[in-house]
C-alpha cells in the first residue's frame, strides 16, 4: 500500500468518526448524513434522502466487512484493512460517491460549483484550504465549475491503495506546502 493511501484512510476514520468515541459506530454515520445534508440547502428531498441511505449502507459495509473482532464498532486497526481489498468497497464508495456529487448539484446541470462543493466537504471535515486547492486539481471550467464525473472518480482514487499524487492527496496536506506529487 502507498504511504499516501494510509494517509488518507487514517483522516477518513479521524473524521467518519463524528461522536469522537474513538471508533466508527452507527450513530457517526447518522450524524454524518445530518451535518452534510444539512450543508446542501437548495438539494432536494430525493438527493437528500439518497445521501443518508448512502452513508447508513457505508456503516453496514464497514461492519460486514470490517468487524473483525464483532464488537459492532470499528477500530483504527480493523478500519485500515479496508484498503487491502478495496474490491469489497467498490459499489459502496461508488454509490457514496454518486450520492455525494449529485448533493452537490442542486441544478442537476452535472457541474459542481465551488461554493456547493466547498459547503458539502467542509461538512465532512476538511481542511477548507485543502478543499480549495482539491478542486483547483480537479481542473475547473472557466466557470469554477468541476463534473459530477470528476468527483465520483477523485472520490473512488481516494480510497485506492496503489495510487498517489491524485487530487485527493491535497485533502490530506496539513499545509499547502505538503501536497507534492
Ligand atoms: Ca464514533
Ligand atoms: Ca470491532
Ligand atoms: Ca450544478
Amino acid at each position: 500500500m502507498r504511504a499516501e493511501a494510509t494517509q488518507r484512510v487514517a483522516l477518513v476514520f479521524s473524521l467518519l468518526d463524528a461522536n469522537g468515541n474513538g471508533v466508527l459506530d452507527a450513530e457517526d454515520f447518522t450524524l454524518m448524513g445530518d451535518r452534510v445534508v444539512a450543508a446542501a440547502p437548495r438539494s432536494d428531498d430525493e438527493a437528500k434522502d439518497a445521501m443518508r441511505a448512502a452513508f447508513e449502507r457505508y456503516w453496514l459495509t464497514l461492519l460486514a466487512e470490517l468487524d473483525a473482532n464483532g464488537d459492532g464498532v470499528i477500530s483504527f486497526e480493523e478500519y485500515t484493512a479496508c484498503v487491502l481489498s478495496p474490491e469489497r468497497f467498490d459499489a459502496t464508495i461508488t454509490a457514496f460517491a454518486e450520492a455525494l456529487a449529485i448533493l452537490g448539484d442542486p441544478d442537476g446541470d452535472g457541474l459542481i460549483e465551488r461554493p456547493d462543493f466547498m459547503a458539502l466537504m467542509t461538512a465532512i471535515g476538511f481542511e477548507p484550504g485543502n478543499i480549495g486547492a482539491l478542486f483547483d486539481a480537479f481542473g475547473p471550467t472557466a466557470e469554477d465549475r468541476v463534473s459530477v464525473p470528476t468527483w465520483v472518480e477523485g472520490i473512488r482514487d481516494y480510497y485506492a491503495p496503489d495510487k498517489a499524487g491524485i487530487p485527493g492527496d491535497h485533502l490530506v496536506a496539513g499545509t499547502e506546502s505538503g501536497s507534492a506529487a
